[in-house]
């Protein structure tokens, strides 16, 4: 099977997670296209979504899904979105579509998360995939210096030759170099470093189940 056709195969699994006249929480990336994709044909039986990016949001109104504002909503009852790297815990690197701080926001609203991937994202030990971190534009030095002073390699994220500004209008930091085997200390110490956003470590909002696409067909891990 292709990529994306395990990618496909996942994002119909994840249906079974979603529950009639329930809001659900919908991520952002290709995985996550693919479930709005399969989506369609429930449509009609839940009563929206709460989105992680302009882009989802997009896609789930050209569906004729209500989207709600995040303050609208009190109870999300599944988020589905998907991961740069998962390790078997359930610890996850996200952010590479630069959406990490709206998905931390919905997965901390929802009372389930679960994760969409193709098994190429399973991984022993988070830190291969470079760590985007999303940060206020004028701390963006000292930040770099700090991930330095931990054996990280810092490097702005450009689009167009210029800084990427987010959804947020801040600017998204992608560090290498790091191994990142104790999740929930790492995010904690540098979700206190002044100027910084959020940090693309999934610690705190672990997904409770991940359905891997595997060439055997779908894993679900918990
Ligand atoms: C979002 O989409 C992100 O947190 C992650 O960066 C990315 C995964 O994208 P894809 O499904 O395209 O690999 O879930």
């Amino acid at each position: 099977m292709t990529q994306d056709e395990l990618k496909a195969l996942v994002g119909q699994a994840a249906l079974q997670y979603v529950r009639p006249g329930e809001i659900i929480g919908v991520g952002t990336g290709s995985t996550v296209n693919k479930f709005i994709d399969a989506l369609a044909a429930r449509k009609d039986s839940i009563k929206g979504a709460v989105s992680s990016s302009t882009a989802s949001t997009e896609r789930l109104l050209a569906l004729g899904i209500k989207v709600f504002d995040s303050n609208e909503v009190d109870d999300i009852g599944v988020y589905i979105d998907g991961a740069d790297e998962i390790d078997n815990r359930g610890y996850m690197i996200k952010g590479g579509g630069a959406a990490l701080t709206r998905e931390k926001i919905v997965a901390a609203q929802s009372r389930q998360f679960v994760c969409i991937a193709d098994e190429s994202k399973l991984v022993g030990v988070l830190g291969r995939f470079p760590l985007p971190v999303e940060v206020i534009p004028m701390a963006t030095r000292r930040v770099i210096r700090q991930f330095g002073a931990m054996g990280g390699s810092a490097l702005v994220r450009l689009k167009d030759g210029k800084p990427l500004v987010t959804d947020n209008g801040q600017h998204i930091l992608d560090v290498t170099g790091l191994t990142i085997s104790e999740p929930l200390r790492f995010e904690n110490e540098v979700n206190q470093w002044p100027g910084v956003v959020t940090v693309g470590v999934f610690a705190h909002q672990k997904a409770a189940v991940c359905l891997l696409g595997t060439a055997q067909g779908v894993r679900t891990m918990t």
